[in-house]
């Protein structure tokens, strides 16, 4: 085999072999985890992780993840989000690691479908639809950027039974004494972290 015939294949089997790796980093709906259930606080103590791999169920690293409620009339997105996430208008977008995965503490709220026809909250990594959420959750019920005595009534009123699981903050299919501490916490920490957006 003459040297320029060893260095032709040598280049074939590099574009090669370069054709599988692109190939490899689409994210798989499928193959993704992404939570079915999702709250979020002006002060973004909330978590929300997905995984993100690929067809083979490989995880892809260093892919955006947009949180996109731009369907959503009532919720909003603070302007200001924890390190290493940003805000654009209603879409949050965050990294993955090298397992795939980005845990949002998204600062945002208001919820979705309070508007009849709105959402759904759509999932994005590397620009393929990943996800479809119908709604979300916030102890900011009303959306006006801050948790205060307005949520507290609704979150109150939403306990009483038939319960009104737009209150069910952990995601635990009730209202109760879990929900309590997120809606809590939650107006605690905007006093620290300013008014939202
Ligand atoms: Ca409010
Ligand atoms: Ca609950």
């Amino acid at each position: 085999m003459s040297k320029f015939v060893r260095i032709a294949l040598m280049v074939a089997l590099g574009v090669a072999t370069a054709v599988c790796v692109a190939a490899a980093a689409v994210p798989d709906p499928t193959n993704s985890v992404v939570p079915t259930c999702i709250c979020v606080a002006p002060g973004g103590e909330e978590t929300f992780m997905v995984t993100v791999n690929d067809q083979f169920g490989n995880p892809i690293n260093n892919v955006a993840v947009v949180l996109d409620f731009g369907s959503c009339s009532v919720v909003y997105a603070c302007s200001g989000q924890d390190a290493g996430f940003t805000a654009a208008g209603k879409m949050v977008t965050g990294y993955t690691n090298a397992s795939g995965q980005v845990t949002f503490t998204t600062r945002a709220g208001g919820i979705c479908q309070t508007v009849p026809g709105d959402g759904p909250i759509r999932v994005w990594a590397g620009g393929v639809l990943i996800a479809s959420l119908a709604k979300n959750s916030s102890p900011d019920i009303s959306g006006n950027g801050t948790v205060g005595l307005d949520d507290l009534g609704s979150f109150a009123a939403d306990q009483l039974p038939p319960q009104n699981l737009e209150s069910d903050f952990s995601c635990d299919g009730i209202v109760g004494l879990a929900d309590l501490g997120i809606f809590a916490d939650a107006q605690l920490n905007q006093r620290w972290l300013g008014f939202c957006p």
